[in-house]
């Protein structure tokens, strides 16, 4: 088979089971400067698991992603999510709302870990 036919083909399969997983789940992705060492990481960290709506919580220092899946039908304000960031010191830079469940999420930054592969 063809590498490029083999590539559309993981991407279609990879595109259809990210849609069915993330039916009902909400992440919530933003960008965060200031984030330089591990203690960073796990103070944010910290911080987002300690609201009732938060189910997951991924960090990546390396491409300065903090993201957090949300328990279905729950919610956190972008401004509670911005004020919390600041009031610890690092600079939100975007928040989005995407479909993408977090391990889903935590798998492409992974395979951006190096540039990719
Ligand atoms: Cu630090």
């Amino acid at each position: 088979m063809k590498r490029t036919t083999c590539l559309s083909i993981a991407s279609a399969l990879l595109l259809v089971l990210s849609t069915s997983l993330a039916q009902a789940a909400t992440t919530i992705r933003m960008q965060v400067d200031g984030l330089v060492c591990a203690f960073c990481g796990s103070a944010i960290e910290k911080k987002l698991r300690s609201h009732a709506a938060t189910d997951d919580v991924l960090v990546s220092l390396e491409h300065k992603v903090v993201a957090l899946s949300l328990k279905d039908g729950q919610d956190i304000a972008d401004d509670t999510l911005r004020s919390q960031i600041t009031d610890a010191g690092y600079q939100v830079k975007k928040i989005e709302r995407v479909s993408q469940s977090l391990d889903s999420l935590r798998a492409e930054l992974k395979g951006k870990a190096h540039g990719g592969r």
